[in-house]
């Protein structure tokens, strides 16, 4: 029996470097599907689930194992839509379908500058994309048939790539009624 057979309503984790567009896009997803978002960067703030500020990353220090107990029952009930630019702490089990956001250079750069990052943590933020980094994280972490790339580098993409993980979804829960 799969996961999602046990959980009823798949989980989709929405994965990629920060800027790329996961807030956006499972917000969009989570809505048409009427399932939860769960953005772990407002879990980890508002919950305590760190270890204090990095002043040289310029973010919290995730406690992995504190993040992993507070989703794990939410993460049982299944329909949960998880948005996180890492992917590799969370247990292989809990995800149906991954999807990695990817935007091409200049439009990430333009996005992390409007954001207010400093030089310093948008040049990483592009290395990390260019070296495809989260991309190799979720083929590392999840079967290959479960991982899907997306370009999410205009609001066209970003139209269908929400119709495409809605059809997705709807299709597994569809099979697994049958
Ligand atoms: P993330 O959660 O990956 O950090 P976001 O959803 O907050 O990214 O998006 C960052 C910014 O880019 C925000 O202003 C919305 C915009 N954006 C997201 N996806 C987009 C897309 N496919 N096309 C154009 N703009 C997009």
């Amino acid at each position: 029996m799969s996961g999602q057979t046990q959980r009823g309503r798949p989980n989709v984790l929405i994965t990629g470097t920060p800027g790329t567009g996961k807030t956006t896009t499972s917000e969009m997803v989570a809505q048409e599907l009427g399932f939860r978002h769960i953005n772990v960067g407002e879990w980890v703030r508002e919950k305590n689930l760190h270890s204090g500020w990095n002043a040289e990353f310029d973010c919290f220090d995730i406690d992995e194992d504190k993040v992993v107990d507070a989703l794990e029952d939410v993460m049982a009930e299944g329909g949960c839509v998880v948005d996180h630019h890492g992917c590799d702490f969370f247990p292989e089990r809990w995800f149906d379908l991954v999807i990695v956001l990817q935007a091409n250079n200049t439009e990430l750069y333009d996005r992390l500058q409007k954001r207010g990052y400093t030089a310093k943590k948008i040049s990483e933020n592009v290395e990390c994309e260019i070296m495809m980094v989260v991309m190799e994280e979720a083929s590392e972490s999840y079967r290959p048939e479960i991982v899907k790339p997306m370009s999410s580098d205009n609001t066209d993409d970003l139209e269908r790539n929400v119709a495409t993980i809605v059809e997705w979804v709807r299709g597994m829960m569809a099979a697994a009624a049958m």
